[in-house]
């Protein structure tokens, strides 16, 4: 695959940004390009994206569509995505006429898990140790190599959780191997990954314009459940020393692959003060939600700084904050006004409902900000919040069998 660089990227308001994807990320972007005065053009598979909300033009076709393509180039003046499974050969067909940030090499080594890592560790960077599965036959050798427990991930296409199983001793390794006898998608295969016994995770965003502009934002600590972040903290509650060594890495990381755009780029922080890489995505990140609350700039702002060529700028946070992830049916308490007022009572708290039509199993749906002066104090009460949405969801669907 190759790459056009586009020189020139001087975009003003009133033109075109092309995106990819018009999920919550997509549709945050698009706020924020608008409120600079530029128009977006969305390019989702799915007619009811929430990103058609906000869009000035939105396309619906399978990514891929040559005549799709060729309007969307039409329409755009320069491109991103938001979406990692974006296939990388349409962002090289994009880029053959309009500048993409990040570009279509960089998404084509990131989106697949093997070469991601393989990479990092060509470059010298600390990565769980792991084996690439191309075929089942060899998952049991390299589970034997690398130890249990470990973590299977499939190579491409997994988000939130999706993709991901753990293998916890070898009655769980045979069942996998028999499970995907018939692998969907040998082609691709597999990432094994040992597991490590991480003290916490955590995520450091990055914005780099490919000139002299790379900064990095404030460490995010995030805490998942079932593969899926529930609730992150900023800035992370790790000494100082291992903050910088942890931006320190993921700015060097980036600039090492030459990403330009915005990144995330997820780090475990071992017992003895090890970072390591986790996965780099090539897009603003959930975990920077907090962002748009307690920072100068946001993640998307950023982002649309990069791909119309405006100067990135070094992020202060004013506040620490806490994000919470609203998942699956947790949104249906936003139905009601009596469910919704306690949420709306708390006066440091912020709703961002994303509007999706189709409620789903720990589909993300929406997302709630806590700022305050006390990082402690905004921590506990991020922990509160969860709770509360814990517990009045499962209320709601008890009264709701009744
Ligand atoms: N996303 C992208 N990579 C990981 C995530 N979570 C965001 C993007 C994408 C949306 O999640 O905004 O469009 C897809 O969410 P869903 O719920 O439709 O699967």
């Amino acid at each position: 695959m190759t790459q056009i660089v586009h020189q020139e990227r001087r975009l003003v308001p009133g033109q075109r940004i092309g995106v990819l994807g018009g999920g919550q990320l997509g549709s945050f972007f698009a706020i924020a390009a608008k409120q600079m005065g530029y128009e977006v053009a969305i390019w989702d598979t799915d007619p009811l994206a929430p990103g058609r909300l906000w869009a000035d033009q939105f396309f619906v076709a399978p990514f891929g569509d040559p005549l799709t393509c060729q309007a969307f180039v039409k329409e755009a003046r320069a491109a991103t995505y938001e979406w990692d499974n974006i296939p990388a050969s349409l962002i090289s067909a994009i880029e053959s006429k309009v500048g993409v940030y990040p570009g279509s090499l960089i998404l084509h080594l990131l989106q697949n898990r093997i070469s991601q890592k393989e990479r990092l560790v060509q470059l010298g960077f600390p990565v769980t140790p792991f084996r690439g599965i191309k075929r089942m036959s060899d998952l049991v050798p390299a589970c034997s190599d690398l130890g249990t427990p470990a973590i299977l991930k499939t190579a491409t296409s997994g988000y939130d959780g999706q993709g991901q199983w753990t293998l916890v001793n070898k009655w769980a390794i045979t069942e996998i191997v028999k499970s995907f006898e018939n692998c969907p998608d040998p082609e691709t295969g597999f990432l094994l990954e040992k597991w490590v016994p991480y003290l916490k995770e955590l995520s450091v965003l990055v914005v780099r314009d490919g000139a002299e502009g790379c900064y990095t934002y404030p460490v995010a600590e995030n805490h998942h459940e079932q593969g899926i972040l529930r609730i992150s903290f900023v800035p992370a509650q790790v000494t100082a020393s291992i903050a910088q060594r942890a931006c320190t890495l993921s700015r060097d990381v980036v600039t090492a692959l030459e990403g330009v755009g915005v990144f995330c780029v997820e780090l475990f922080l071992l017992a003895d003060g090890q970072l390591w890489i986790n996965e780099i995505a090539p897009r603003p990140h959930n975990s920077g939600h907090y962002t748009m609350d307690v920072c100068t700039v946001s993640q998307f702002e950023q982002q649309v700084r990069v791909v119309c060529g405006l100067p990135v700028v070094e992020p202060t946070l004013f506040r620490p904050a806490a994000m919470v992830n609203i998942l699956g049916d947790e949104i249906d308490l936003f139905k009601s006004p009596k469910q919704m007022h306690p949420f709306f009572a708390i006066p440091n708290l912020r709703v961002y409902h994303y509007r999706k039509q189709m409620t789903k199993r720990n589909r993300k749906m929406g997302h709630i900000t806590l700022t305050g002066l006390n990082a402690d104090d905004v921590r506990r009460e991020g922990e509160l919040v969860l709770g509360m949405l814990r517990h009045c969801s499962e209320s709601h669907r008890d009264s709701s069998l009744c």
